[in-house]
């Protein structure tokens, strides 16, 4: 049977995904703009939670205040008649003209301090709607070529963008965290923060860095060549998994945003197994575009997708770690043994510089039986058990 998503599985997606209308490098858009009510109202029809939203997705880029006070009137009534919640905000800081050369970290002065300025007033808005989270993907934080960017300065500039809106954000009593979302490249030839390990790196050097952390993505640490999964797990056991961006790619390539489940699907069984085990809480939120062959029907299709998906792959990472037989091989494999701590008890480098060791012929000799446990797992991933 095939599951049905209920808000209680908390999904929410960016109003940019299901309102993508095909545009890419090389095409005109092939679907029609759409009314954020509409997808509010399809959202919630398919079982979501709740949204996320750039400011520009809902306000256009340079609308008068009257304009954007009917705006937001008229979206606050989509989210109670739908009852969607709106979980997180971010700012568009790259497609209007102005970011060429990124926000936070232009070159211009006067380009980094609209940019700043931007994001305060949509994190106004996105407190006021209720956000508790605030993501910032930096797509044009980087360059092209070498001499174009000090990344040393562009890091100081990076830094004291977050030291502000980290300052402002306490300053207003908001109840909110900000999750940077990292990449590789695309839309600049290198963006800053590309990986899930630079971003945490550099968190720590904010003034209020516990009240920042990652939203990873998927298919971007796999454009990077990387294991998403094993990301998610630094992040989660560093504290730092503040939001996640699911969606689907094949290797490093172009940021194909595929629904969830599409493109690397072993790469996403295992996603699935380590948010579950790290206990993230958040909103389970999809990044994903819909392919441009497809009509209105097809978004909606895809969008229904990413939860089924989801569901799918919880109930097979469930089925896998509540089995008999899975977990005498997960014995046999001694993940048990890699939870006890190296020394005894009591123990330290001197009592260890003592120690009998083992013949390491002999530990050479033993065989780690990971091969096992993994057919076992793809046995649940495949269906036949
Ligand atoms: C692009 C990013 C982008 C962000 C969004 C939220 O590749 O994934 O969609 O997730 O701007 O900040
Ligand atoms: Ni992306
Ligand atoms: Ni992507
Ligand atoms: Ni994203």
């Amino acid at each position: 049977t095939i599951p049905t998503p209920s808000p209680s599985d908390k999904f929410s997606f960016g109003l940019w995904t299901v309102a993508y209308p095909g545009r890419d490098p090389f095409g005109e858009p092939t679907r029609a703009d759409m009314d954020p009510i509409y997808a509010l109202e399809n959202l919630a029809r398919l079982g979501a939670y709740g949204v996320n939203f750039h400011d520009d997705d809902l306000i256009p880029f340079g609308t008068d205040d009257a304009g954007r006070e009917q705006i937001i009137k008229r979206w606050k009534q989509g989210l109670d008649d739908t009852g969607l919640v709106v979980t997180t905000a971010t700012t568009n800081l790259f497609t209007h003209p102005v970011f060429k050369d990124g926000g936070f970290t232009s070159n211009d002065r006067d380009v980094r301090r609209f940019a700043i300025r931007k994001v305060m007033r949509n994190i106004d808005l996105a407190a006021e709607l209720g956000a508790k989270v605030y993501v910032a993907w930096g797509g044009r934080e980087g360059a092209e070529s070498g001499a174009a960017k000090d990344i040393a300065a562009a890091l100081d500039r990076y830094r004291e963008a977050f030291n502000i809106l980290g300052e402002f954000v306490h300053d207003k009593g908001y109840d909110m965290k900000f999750a940077i979302e990292p990449k590789p490249n695309e839309p600049r030839g290198d963006i800053l923060l590309p990986t899930i390990g630079h971003a945490l790196a550099f968190i720590n050097t904010l003034d209020r860095s516990e009240n920042v952390g990652v939203n990873p993505e998927i298919g971007h640490e796999e454009m990077a060549g990387l294991n998403a999964a094993h990301g998610y797990a630094q992040a989660l056991w560093q504290g730092k998994l503040f939001h996640i961006d699911l969606n689907g790619q094949t290797g490093p390539r172009y940021d194909q945003d595929f629904r969830f489940g599409a493109g690397n699907v072993r790469g996403a069984f295992w996603v699935v197994d380590t948010i579950l085990a790290g206990g993230y809480d958040g909103p389970v939120h999809f990044d994903f575009k819909t392919p441009r062959t497809e009509d209105d029907k097809g978004v909606w299709d895809a969008a229904a997708a990413c939860m089924t998906n989801y569901l799918i792959l919880r109930d097979k990472v469930q089925a896998f770690r509540a089995d008999s037989e899975v977990q005498a091989a997960l014995e046999a494999a001694k993940l048990p043994e890699l939870s006890v701590p190296t020394l005894n008890e009591g123990e330290t480098w001197s009592d260890l510089e003592q120690a009998e060791m083992a013949d390491p012929e002999e530990l050479a000799a033993r065989g780690a039986a990971f091969e096992h446990l993994d057919q076992l797992a793809l046995e649940f991933l495949y269906g036949v058990r």
